[in-house]
C-alpha cells in the first residue's frame, strides 16, 4: 500500500488528535466545537472528532460542527461567535436540502443531544437564506437539544417548521433566542413545529408565517405548533408576536381548509403550560366557511391529554379572520384549562360568515372545565357575530372567579 504525502499527513494528524482527545479530561459535554468560520461548508471527515472543512485546516463551520456532533455519541456543545451564519450549502439557486438529513445541504439536521450556544440573540444569527428551513431535529426521546442566545431567521420550507422542526420525541429547549421571519408551507409551525417536548424560555417568536392550501387539511401554528401525544409545550417569559397562519383555499371551487393558532397551535398534545408571556398581534385566516376554519388568532388548544394552564400572561390584539372566525384571542377545544392572572384584551373574531368569541371561544365536545381566575381580565374584545368576550359551545363547566373581570366587550360579554 502506497500513501501519498497528503494521506500520510492526514494519518499523522489523526493519530496526534486521537491521542490528544484521549488525554482530555471528561467534561459534561462529550465534545465542544468552537465555530470559527461563517462559511457554510461540510466537515471533511464527520466522526473523527475534529471540526474542520479540510484535512488539517482547522476551519470549523456551524455545518461541520453539527455533523461532528451528530457523529459523536453523547451531548456535545457548539459555540457560535457574535456573527451571522448564513446557510447556503447545496442550495444555491434551488431548493434542495430539506430532504437531505445528514446536515450536508440545506437545513442543519440534528440527530442527537447537542447544545448550540451563541453570544445573544442580537449578536449571533443563523440565517436560512430562505433556501430551506434552519434546523431539523430527529433524535430519540433520550436526546436533549438546546438552543441558547441565538437568532434563527429566514428559514423557508415546504413542510413543517420553517425555523425549527422537531420531528421526534427529543426534548428541545430554546432559551434567550429569537425565532423570527421564518416561513413554512405545510401543516404545522411557521416558526417552530414539534412532536416532542418543547420548552421556550425568555425568547421571542415573531413574524413567522405558516401557509397551507391543500383542501380538507388544517394548518396549525403560525409561530409555534405542537402536535401529538408526546408533545408538551412550556413557554415562560417569552413574547409570541406578529405571527400568522393562513389556509389558502378557494371555497368557491369546493375547497376547505382550516387555519388554527396564529401565535401558538397545539393539537392532540400532552400538556400545555404558558406563563409570564405575551401573545400579541397574531392572526389566523381561512376563507373556508366550516365552523372552526379560522380559529385561535393568538392561541389554539385542541384535544390535549392533560389540562392546559395559562398564567400571568397577556393575550392581546390577536385576530381570527376570513370567513368562519372563532376565538380571536384564544380557542380551546375539548381541553380542560385554566387562565389565571391573564389579560385577554383587544382581540377580534372578525369573519364574514360567522364570528364568535372575540376574546375566548370554548367548545366542549365532551365535558371540559375552564377556569378564568386570579384577577384575569377579558376586556375590550370584539366578535362580528356574538360572544365578544367569551363564547361557549357544547359541554363546558365555565368557572369565572369573582376576582376576574369580563367587561367592555363588543357586541356582548358572554354568549350564552
Ligand atoms: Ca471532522
Ligand atoms: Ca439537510
Amino acid at each position: 500500500m502506497r500513501w501519498t504525502g497528503q494521506e500520510k499527513m492526514r494519518a499523522i494528524i489523526y493519530v496526534i488528535v486521537l491521542a490528544g482527545a484521549m488525554a482530555m479530561p471528561s467534561a459534561s459535554f462529550a465534545a465542544k466545537f468552537v465555530v470559527n468560520s461563517t462559511d457554510d461548508i461540510v466537515d471533511a471527515a464527520p466522526g473523527d472528532g475534529i471540526c474542520e472543512t479540510g484535512a488539517g485546516n482547522r476551519v470549523c463551520t456551524l455545518r461541520a460542527a453539527v455533523q461532528e456532533a451528530n457523529a459523536l455519541a453523547g451531548p456535545d456543545k457548539i459555540v457560535l461567535k457574535a456573527k451571522k451564519y448564513s446557510l447556503i450549502a447545496g442550495n444555491e439557486g434551488e431548493s434542495g436540502g430539506a430532504g437531505e438529513d445528514a446536515a450536508a445541504t440545506g437545513d442543519l439536521d440534528i440527530s442527537e443531544s447537542v447544545t448550540i450556544i451563541g453570544q445573544g440573540a442580537a449578536y449571533t444569527v443563523v440565517d436560512g437564506s430562505h433556501l430551506d428551513r434552519v434546523f431539523h431535529i430527529s433524535g430519540t426521546a433520550a436526546d436533549i437539544i438546546r438552543f441558547s442566545g441565538i437568532t434563527v431567521q429566514n428559514g423557508s420550507v415546504i413542510g413543517q417548521g420553517g425555523g425549527i422542526f422537531n420531528d421526534s420525541d427529543s426534548a428541545v429547549t430554546i432559551t434567550s433566542c429569537s425565532i423570527r421571519d421564518n416561513l413554512a408551507y405545510g401543516t404545522a409551525g411557521g416558526g417552530i413545529a414539534s412532536s416532542g417536548p418543547l420548552t421556550i424560555v425568555s425568547s421571542v417568536i415573531a413574524r413567522n408565517a405558516l401557509y397551507f392550501g391543500m383542501s380538507g387539511i388544517s394548518a396549525l401554528g403560525g409561530g409555534v405548533a405542537v402536535t401529538g401525544p408526546n408533545a408538551t409545550l412550556t413557554v415562560t417569559g417569552s413574547k409570541i408576536a406578529n405571527n400568522s397562519v393562513s389556509a389558502v383555499v378557494e371555497p368557491a371551487i369546493g375547497e376547505s381548509g382550516s387555519a388554527w393558532g396564529g401565535g401558538i397551535g397545539a393539537d392532540g398534545a400532552n400538556t400545555i403550560m404558558i406563563g409570564s408571556s405575551r401573545v400579541l398581534n397574531n392572526t389566523a385566516d381561512s376563507w373556508s366557511p366550516s365552523l372552526l376554519a379560522s380559529s385561535g388568532g393568538g392561541l389554539f388548544i385542541s384535544g390535549s391529554t392533560n389540562p392546559a394552564t395559562v398564567t400571568e400572561s397577556s393575550i392581546a390584539n390577536n385576530a381570527a379572520l376570513g370567513s368562519a372566525a372563532n376565538g380571536g384571542g384564544i380557542a380551546v377545544i375539548g381541553t380542560t384549562s385554566t387562565f389565571s392572572g391573564c389579560t385577554i384584551k383587544g382581540n377580534a373574531a372578525n369573519g364574514f360568515s360567522a364570528a364568535q368569541g372575540g376574546g375566548i371561544y370554548l367548545q366542549g365536545d365532551a365535558l371540559m372545565t375552564v377556569g378564568i381566575s386570579g384577577l384575569s381580565k377579558v376586556i375590550g374584545n370584539y366578535a362580528a357575530s356574538s360572544g365578544g368576550g367569551i363564547f361557549t359551545s357544547g359541554a363546558i363547566a365555565l368557572n369565572i372567579a369573582e376576582t376576574a373581570t369580563v367587561a367592555n366587550n363588543t357586541p356582548d360579554d358572554m354568549v350564552p
